[in-house]
């Protein structure tokens, strides 16, 4: 008891310090080179061409859609923004076929522009849409399904393909968390109709707030161009209806440079995701979510499920006791979008249709990784989760 009781005492939350000092979080920006950033920020101001379609937009334009092997990419100041050009580019109305568990983001891009995002229940195994469940969904009114990459890892595209050819729907992707990763040897941002990548600050590669559309429809992508410009089509001449989704040549000029650095990016974030595997391995009841090492992956989340009744103390509980050590680990995508709003008062019931989603959502618990995590602090984080965890089931 004495032990237990010592142990406790040290964590922050029994009256310790915390063990950090300084606050470690998920979703610390990789940044590149400094000097390579400065050096084109520089010259951005000297030649005052700061946005619309500048030179460093179409470079970055240029280099994600050859990296990517498509034929189009339209660079836009998000991906939410990205994903709402690009649903209405397609031409999606009514409803559309979506996972709950997911970023706010991806069910309020249709709900914005009054389309009903249809959630549909997750694959346990992949966390993501469960392509088996998508046939019970669609109604009259489908036009489409938005699958999303979560954490990078792949939807089962040809099942989706398969569903989405059968009853003539569009598919698209959110790939926000999937840039750089491939399936089946093909990048992510070359399958469905069109696919939406995230450079938010948060994301490995980053051009502080910033997305992509990808596609190899010319049609498409003319759309998306026009209505990411307002509609215009030339000078005084609008031709389409129209947004500003334009990104600025300052943030292409941080995804040039943030390019510059992906291999490391990525080398960083394995090399911290094999550190974890190490030393979360022999920890009863957590679950180190894995990631296909014979496809290219980007690495940048690390994924937790935790098995509380293996465990003993509650994901939430654990949350709590990490964040009082200033690890400010993040429970995405709790509790799902169908639990929020609007969505919650539109349909109450949701959850009933959405067990898996909302199993999970009570389990999943992400860590810190990037260019900011070091291999010690990987090694204490995994030694207070083995603490509360252990210590717990003795109490
Ligand atoms: N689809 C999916 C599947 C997505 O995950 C997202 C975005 C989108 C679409 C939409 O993409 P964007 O429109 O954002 O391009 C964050 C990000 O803001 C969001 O981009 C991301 N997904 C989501 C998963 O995470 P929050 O609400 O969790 O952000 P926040 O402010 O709590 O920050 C997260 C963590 O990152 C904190 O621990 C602090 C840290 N952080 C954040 C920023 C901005 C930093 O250390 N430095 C920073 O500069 O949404």
């Amino acid at each position: 008891m004495y032990q237990i009781k010592k142990y406790l005492n040290e964590l922050a939350l029994f009256g310790g310090t915390p063990t950090f000092s300084e606050k470690l979080h998920v979703g610390r920006p990789n940044i590149g080179n400094r000097e390579c950033l400065l050096a084109r920020i520089n010259d951005i101001l000297d030649r005052k061409w700061l946005t619309n379609n500048g030179i460093y937009v179409q470079e970055f334009e240029h280099h994600i859609a050859e990296f990517v092997g498509v034929k189009h990419c339209i660079a836009i100041c998000n991906a939410t923004v990205a994903l709402e050009i690009a649903i209405r580019a397609a031409g999606l109305k009514g409803e559309v076929i979506v996972p709950s568990f997911t970023f706010i983001a991806t069910a309020h891009a249709l709900q914005w522009q009054e389309i009903t995002p249809v959630f549909c229940d997750i694959d346990p195994q992949t966390h993501n849409i469960d392509p088996n469940k998508i046939v019970q969904s669609i109604t009259p009114n489908t036009t489409g399904i938005l699958g999303v990459h979560l954490w990078g890892r792949p939807c089962n595209v040809e099942a989706l393909s398969e569903i989405a050819d059968t009853y003539n729907l569009k598919l698209m992707f959110d790939a926000a968390h999937a840039f750089g990763c491939s399936h089946q040897g093909r990048m992510i941002g070359s399958f469905g109709d069109a696919e939406v990548f995230s450079f938010h600050a948060t994301k490995f590669l980053n051009t502080f707030e910033g997305g992509a559309i990808v596609t190899n429809s010319d049609e498409l992508a003319e759309k998306i161009r026009l209505m990411t410009n307002f509609g215009f089509a030339g000078m005084d001449k609008v031709i389409y209806i129209g947004t500003n989704g334009k990104m600025t040549e300052v943030s292409a000029a941080m995804g040039l440079t943030s390019l510059e650095s992906i291999d490391n990016f990525i080398e960083i974030n394995y090399r911290n995701y094999k550190w974890y595997q190490q030393v979360l391995v022999d920890i009863p009841g957590i679950y180190l979510l894995n990631y296909n090492e014979k496809e290219t992956c980007n690495y940048q989340y690390i994924v937790l499920e935790v098995e509380e009744s293996e465990t003993k103390i509650s994901r939430d509980k654990l949350l709590e006791i990490l964040h009082a050590e200033n690890i400010i680990a993040r429970r995405y995508f709790y509790p799902g979008c169908h639990r929020m709003e609007p969505y919650n008062s539109y349909f109450p019931y949701a959850r009933l249709l959405l067990p898996e989603t909302e199993r999970l959502a009570e389990k999943v618990l992400l860590l810190p990784t990037g260019s900011s995590s070091t291999k010690e602090q990987i090694r204490i984080i995994a030694q207070i989760i083995r603490i509360a965890i252990t210590e717990a089931k003795h109490v």
